[in-house]
């Protein structure tokens, strides 16, 4: 797929900018080989992630909870950052202040090099005690599915953020502040429905940023938009590094030209 075209304007806007936010979803780690949560492929086993990703789901079925887990974990370990998150990692490289901003689990950003990413949403490889909050490593069921308890005696989970609780709140003062001061904020591979994360876009727009949002989908917030890059960002994001000049790993991620 040829990439949509970069107006002008918006290179012009990045190259001048001094604080650049990337807010990324679940789309950027799309082409790596992760399914997307609101695409028909991101059900597991029939179940919606509103089903799974609730306290209410792990305390009454902590097993079908962890098997979840378990298989996005397996997932990720056998994939790889794409193009688009190494676009990104050259971005901090570029920008003056450069913020990046993500809801993912996954881990792929800082794999491709990206620094002081504020995680929304936690660490799918990280987990915690359900009950006194003790950080427990990585540690999951064991190879006979037994269940991990803390030394407290609650369950141990995949250290995320599920529906109905609150974000880390440093990371979302951080990111609240970075969001307000952006010349430039791009929502990248998101459908901005969840939230208090999605409200970022408007924290940004209200404070004077340029908008843009990078997804081959319209979404809920589109029309907030300065700029609207209809394209898969494995795609847009080198393409805009190679019009600023920006590119040098990506350059490396990218397979060769035949
Ligand atoms: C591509 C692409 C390619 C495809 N390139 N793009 C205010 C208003 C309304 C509701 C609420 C509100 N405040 C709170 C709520 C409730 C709730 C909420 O938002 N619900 C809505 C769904 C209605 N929010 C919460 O509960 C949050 N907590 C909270 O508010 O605390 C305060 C509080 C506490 C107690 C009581 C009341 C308030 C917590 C939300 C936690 C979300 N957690 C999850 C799971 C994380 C762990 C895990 O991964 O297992 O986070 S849910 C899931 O959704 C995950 C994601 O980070 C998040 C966002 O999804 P994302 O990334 O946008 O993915 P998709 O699949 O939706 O979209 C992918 C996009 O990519 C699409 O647009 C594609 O087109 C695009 N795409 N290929 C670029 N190649
Ligand atoms: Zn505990």
């Amino acid at each position: 797929m040829p990439p949509p075209s970069i107006p002008d304007p918006l290179i012009a806007r990045l190259s001048s900018a001094s604080s650049v936010v990337a807010f990324t979803g679940a789309g950027v780690s799309a082409e790596s080989g992760v399914p997307t949560f609101r695409s028909p492929d991101g059900l597991w086993n029939n179940f919606r992630v509103e089903e799974l990703a609730t306290p209410q789901a792990f305390e009454a079925n902590p097993r079908r909870v962890w098997e979840w887990y378990h298989h996005r974990r397996t997932l990720m370990g056998e994939t790889q950052p794409n193009p688009g998150h190494y676009a990104l990692a050259e971005w901090g490289e570029h920008v003056r202040k450069f913020s990046l901003i993500t809801q993912n689990v996954d881990g792929l950003h800082h794999r491709a090099g990206s620094q002081g990413i504020h995680e929304l949403h936690g660490n799918i490889l990280r987990s915690k005690c359900h009950t006194c909050g003790k950080p427990a490593g990585e540690i999951g069921p064991d190879k006979e599915g037994k269940l991990p308890y803390c030394p407290c005696g609650g369950p141990i989970r995949p250290d995320v953020v599920w529906f109905g609780e609150t974000l880390p709140a440093k990371v979302w003062e951080r990111a609240w502040n970075d969001a307000r001061s952006a010349d430039v904020f791009l929502s990248v591979g998101t459908s901005s429905v969840v939230y208090p994360a999605a409200g970022l876009i408007e924290v940004a727009k209200l404070a004077g940023a340029t908008l843009v949002e990078v997804n081959p989908e319209e979404t809920e917030q589109s029309d907030l938009f300065d700029f609207v890059l209809r394209g898969p960002s494995g795609i847009v994001l080198p393409e805009i590094s190679r019009i600023l000049g920006w590119a040098t790993r990506g350059d490396k991620a990218r397979p060769a030209p035949r």
